[in-house]
């Protein structure tokens, strides 16, 4: 069985229902782990990855996701975690609303080395915080040819044009192709 290691229960539900659809078995590790500063997403990942080698059986994956705003050259990128504790999306709206934004999610999987899928989502940040389902920055997220934030639209809706959805599905053909379960 592939073990998922995330402390982000909307993550885990995001990909756990994907795999299911594929009909791949995943066993949640409910965890944090250290993750270096740098600001390639890529490159954090794969360190964070290496490193868990000796807590974690392999195989397993981990999902780190950022978000880039035209307007502020990028930012909060791979600082999405801690620009979301301390600014929080109200103030993101004030910094760059309308501006053209993308998210970035890397997937590092862990079989003998590392394996990296990627995937994105274009959009722009919205004007006022709308939706129900409040995960991160979902609420102020408008995704290319939608009216609506991430986060008014279903678990399914998101999981059919999301940069975790993208990285995923490439992940899940690797898996395929390569016959690990
Ligand atoms: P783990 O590292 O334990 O997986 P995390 O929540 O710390 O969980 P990230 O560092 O990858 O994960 O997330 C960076 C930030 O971006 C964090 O504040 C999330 O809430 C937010 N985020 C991640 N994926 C998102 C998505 O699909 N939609 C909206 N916000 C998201």
């Amino acid at each position: 069985m592939i073990n998922f290691i995330t402390h982000n229960p909307n993550k885990f539900n995001e990909v756990n229902a994907i795999m299911e659809n594929n009909k791949i078995k995943i066993n949640w590790i409910k965890m944090e782990y250290e993750e270096i500063q740098a600001d390639n997403t890529d490159y954090i990942s794969e360190d964070s990855c290496k490193k868990l080698e000796n807590i974690v059986d392999p195989p397993y994956f981990i999902d780190d996701t950022g978000l880039y705003i035209d307007e502020l050259n990028g930012f909060p990128g791979p600082y999405a975690s801690y620009v979301q504790e301390t600014l929080g999306n109200k103030n993101i709206i004030k910094l760059a609303s309308g501006s053209r934004a993308y998210f970035k999610t890397v997937i590092s999987f862990y079989y003998e080395k590392v394996y990296q899928f990627t995937g994105i989502l274009n959009g722009k940040i919205s004007g006022e915080e709308k939706g129900e389902n409040k995960f991160g920055y979902d609420p102020i997220f408008i995704p290319e040819n939608y009216n609506k934030t991430l986060a008014e639209v279903t678990l399914e809706e998101k999981n059919r044009i999301s940069h975790r959805s993208r990285a995923i599905n490439n992940f899940i053909s690797f898996l395929i192709e390569n016959n690990i379960k």
